[in-house]
Order: C-alpha cells, then structure tokens, then sequence
C-alpha cells in the first residue's frame, strides 16, 4: 500500500495542528506509522487520499452506525441544510429528536441537546452537584467520560494509549474531588462509598466499558451500584455516549435492566454530525436554567443539521432486526479471531456487546483496566500494522472498542478474518 500522500498531508498538518490531529488518538502514536489521511467513506469502506480502501471498523468512533454516507442521512441533512444551518434558537425539530430519545430511553424523561460527550457528561455532574449539594464524584479506572478536568483521571481512550497520568492544566484542586474506583470491582466501590458516602454526588460509569477496549460489566456490577447509590443517597450516572444505541436500541440500561437517574449520550444520537444529550429524571432535569437555577448552555445545542441527521438515523434504527444484525456481525467477528488466536497458540482474549466488540492479546478474562493493561502491547502493534496493510481499518490503540455498522456484509467480516489470519502469523515469526 502505498501512503504517500497521507506522508505529506501529515507533514503538512503537523505545522498548523498539534501533532498533525484534531483529537490525539488519531495520530497513531502507540502503533506508530503513518495515520491514512481520509478522502471519503461509503457504507462499510472508508478511503485514504492515496486512493487506499479498507473495510472501517472505527466508524468515526462509534457514530457511524448504519455505515458512511447513508443515502437517507445525506438527503435528511440536505433538506435541512437548504432551510438553514443554525438559527441559536428553538425549533419543532429539537422537540422530535428529544422524543426519539425517551421512547428509545424512557429513564430520560427530559433531556437537554449539547454537542458533544465531554460538555453532555460535564453537565450531567454539575447538574448532580447541583441538586444533591454534594462535591465528589465516583469514576471507575479505565473509564473515559471526555476531557473536562475533573474526569481526566484514571482516563481510558487517548489518555490511557499515551500513557499519560493525569494532564497538566488540570489543578490537582480539580481531581481530589474524583474518587477512581477499579471498574467491575464492587466491594472497592462500598469502600470508597463507606469512607465518602456522604460526599459523593454520583457515581458516573460506561456501563460497556468502551475506552479500555471493549469491557463488559460482570453480572451484578451494574445493579450493585445502583444499590450503593440508594443506599448513599448519590445518583447514578450512565455514561452511555458509546454503548446509547450501539448495544441496543434502548442502551445497555435496557440491555442490563438497570435504570439510571441520569444518562449522557453521544455519537448515534447526532447521526455522525455533532450532537449529544444529557438527561433524566424529571425532577432533577427541571434543576437546569432556565427552569431551574444549575446553568448549562451552547450556542450549537440543537443545531438543525445535526438534530436532522440524528432523528433520521433513529428512525432507520427502528427498523426490525436491526440489533440482531449488528450483534451477529459483532459476534461473528470475535469469536473468529479468538478461534484464529487459539489456532496458533496466542493468548487472546475478546469480548462483544451488541454493535461493540474488543480483543486483547491476553488470556482472559479482562475485566479491569488493571487486566487490559497486562495486554501484549507489541503484538497488538503488529497485528494492527498488518491488519492495516490488508485494508482492515481499526482503532491504533488498544484501549478502544471497534464499533460495526449495518453496512458491513458476511464478505467484509469474512475478509477481515482472512486478514487477521495473516496477521496473526506474522504475529508469530516477529517474535
Ligand atoms: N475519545 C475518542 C475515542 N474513544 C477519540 C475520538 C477521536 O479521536 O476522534
């Protein structure tokens, strides 16, 4: 494969943007190479400006749920368009979109669009604060809710693949107030409860763990921090940015049958264009200016190309089958890498949660960040490099889930499979 032009447009974009990325994952730091600079993407391809394709399992990070360019999307975010880009100002559409949601997440009574996860999940912990007159929050290692100070701490995604402890620019003011607790681990979770209790604002989890790899909560985790919340008198937060149609159509809190008091979402709900949401129950929404007096504001929220692209890739999503064809791709996808791994002896472990999916080079189980960590770091290098070089587009960093789409077929998964095949042979004879 040829990756000249990408060379030169990362030298290029080196000059005028740290690191040649808009967000630090991308420049492929952790597995080093050149990151493909991207032309377009169709269905379940995406294409570099060398021309190369590959069969995307990033999916822009999650959003891309029905794959790229739905023709339905670009024709709802077209008709938009032509009536305006962004007024500032309330429109039916918004309304539309809010409902969407709650019929999806009945748990989110009421709901306020921002743009993007971090300010969702920035405001849901103001907005916890706020009413419960509480300071600390709860965050489980490994755990990535954006990167508003308080929440980069024990941070999976970007911050976990750059090894980077905490961010300077964040007083340590900031973080004392943010107890990290080991993810899937509940007696550390009372502990920290029975030492904090009456400080603690809201426990805040993904509640798939998606910034750490792919990381499912054991039975019992979820409905346990719901007892602990109860108990403490603290809410619960499900971050479910990622796992918020991705898992199911109702999120992993309808997935697990565990009802959280407050939820943030992301990536599908603005249909690949910048939207996010914070919401829940409605006596604790009502807190939010100008009902109430937690203030919270963006002059984006709501814009109309993203409400318009968000509401028609949650009416494509109502379709029958829909999670059941993305939990088979899924499935299909991990259990036959793990096979291929067992085959040559690797220790390899996967996991897959609806339309999500992760591996390891670790034996298994992997159920803490702890555990992810202990993971082969340069097998998964080469692994990603070869499965790169066969046109197989997955995240650079192995603190990230892979995410599929409606659009990607049995001879996609099939070929991906072929690819890791080699992949893992290479994997051998490099070591
Ligand atoms: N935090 C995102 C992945 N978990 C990275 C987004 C990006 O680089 O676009």
């Amino acid at each position: 494969m040829d990756h000249a032009r990408s060379r030169r447009e990362w030298k290029r974009a080196q000059r005028s943007i740290p690191g040649g990325v808009n967000s630090p994952v991308r420049a492929y730091r952790s597995v080093g190479g050149t990151p493909p600079f991207i032309a377009s993407a169709r269905g379940a391809r995406i294409r570099d400006v060398d021309g190369n394709e590959y069969i995307d399992y990033v999916g822009s990070w999650g959003p891309m749920i029905l794959g790229h360019a739905h023709p339905k999307v670009l024709a709802a975010v077209r008709a938009a368009m032509k009536l305006g880009t962004s007024f500032g100002a309330p429109t039916p559409r918004e309304s539309d979109l809010a409902e969407a949601v709650r019929r999806a997440m009945p748990s989110m009574e009421m709901l306020r669009l921002v743009s993007s996860g971090t300010e969702a999940t920035m405001s849901a912990l103001r907005l916890a604060r706020g009413v419960t007159g509480r300071a600390r929050i709860l965050k489980f290692d490994g755990c990535y809710h954006g990167h508003s100070d308080g929440l980069l701490v024990g941070a999976g995604s970007g911050v976990a693949t750059l090894g980077i402890p905490g961010s300077p620019g964040v007083p340590k003011a900031m973080t004392d107030l943010t107890i990290v607790a080991p993810y899937n681990d509940l007696a550390a979770t009372r502990a920290a409860f029975e030492r904090w209790g009456g400080e603690i604002a809201a426990v805040i989890v993904e509640p798939v763990a998606g910034n750490m790899g792919c990381v499912p909560p054991v039975p019992g985790f979820l409905a346990g921090l719901r007892t602990l919340c109860d108990e403490f008198g603290a809410l619960l937060v499900f971050d479910e940015v990622m796992t918020g149609f991705r898992v199911a159509r109702g999120g992993a809190q309808k997935l697990y049958r565990v009802k959280p008091d407050l939820t943030t979402l992301g990536k599908i709900v603005g249909g690949g264009l910048p939207a996010a949401a914070y919401g829940g129950r409605r006596d604790l929404m009502r807190r939010i200016a100008p009902e109430g007096d937690i203030y919270q504001a963006g002059t984006l929220s709501g814009n109309p190309l993203a409400v318009a692209a968000g509401l028609e890739t949650l009416r494509l999503l109502e379709a029958k089958g829909v999670y059941e064809a993305l939990t088979t791709t899924a499935k299909t996808l991990a259990s036959g890498l793990e096979t291929l791994a067992r085959e040559r002896g690797i220790p390899f472990c996967t996991a897959s949660v609806g339309g999500m999916f992760g591996f390891f080079f670790h034996p298994g189980p992997v159920e803490s960040f702890a555990q992810a960590q202990q993971s082969d770091a340069a097998r998964f290098r080469s692994f990603f490099a070869s499965m790169l070089e066969s046109g197989i587009y997955l995240a650079p960093s192995p603190y990230e889930a892979a995410f599929v789409s409606l659009a990607h077929r049995p001879r996609d998964v099939d070929r991906t499979l072929e690819a890791a095949r080699k992949a893992f042979a290479r994997s051998i004879r490099a070591r």
